[in-house]
């Protein structure tokens, strides 16, 4: 079963929105067009409470992208973004849904952050994502999506500790900060992940 999994192609990582990785708008065509080749599309969706610890918001004296530790691990402080049940928490209205066999929500723990769509960053608490693609009996997990320098990469590591194979799909991809993602891909590559470009891929 060839899989893609989009990553949080949710509005609040959009121009416009609270949290906005540049130009993530453009990946919006490229994973509609991509969609048909692929066996199995599954979606995460982060989907916070309001009193998330990882908003600057529910702490005192802090400000966006301020750095504390929080439980005992590293946490950048965001903007107030992904609120379950909120506009900015939907999926951007473009992407073609119809194909989504199972959307998967994360960072619903108000004490700990989840940027892998696997597990909790503290690993303790999963979201059942590893069983399901096994069960499904996928392969070659693709990924796309938002940021690729955060909810993707951290993805994609614990895909390969779950034993799959993972592709970075660059051009249905765009990072928060493009200035580190070159380090970002070079660990990826060492580690055997594949990057390619969407015109890479086989249509069905
Ligand atoms: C993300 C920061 C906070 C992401 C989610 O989807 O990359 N980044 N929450
Ligand atoms: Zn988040």
């Amino acid at each position: 079963m060839k899989t893609l999994i989009l990553i949080d192609v949710q509005n609040d990582f959009m121009p416009g929105g609270s949290l906005e990785v540049p130009h993530g708008n453009r990946i919006v065509p490229v994973i509609n067009q991509i969609q048909s080749y692929f066996d199995l599309v599954v979606a995460t969706q982060d989907w916070h409470p309001k009193n998330h610890k990882s908003f600057a918001s529910n702490h005192n004296g802090k400000k966006p992208f301020d750095s504390i530790v929080l439980n005992g691990v590293q946490q950048t402080l965001w903007p107030d973004h992904c609120v379950r049940g909120s506009s900015g928490a939907e999926l951007h209205k473009d992407i073609e849904s119809n194909r989504i066999a199972a959307i998967f929500r994360k960072g619903m723990e108000p004490e700990v952050d989840s940027y892998s769509g696997f597990y909790d960053n503290n690993h303790q608490l999963s979201t059942g994502l590893s069983g399901y693609l096994k069960e499904k009996g996928a392969s070659e997990i693709h990924f796309c999506g938002l940021a690729a320098d955060i909810c993707i990469y951290f993805t994609i590591l614990d895909s390969i500790l779950e034993g799959f194979s993972a592709t970075l799909i660059e051009d249905a991809s765009r990072p928060l900060y493009s200035d580190k993602f070159g380090d970002i891909k070079c660990e990826l590559a060492k580690l055997g992940v594949r990057i390619i470009n969407s015109i890479d891929l086989q249509p069905k």
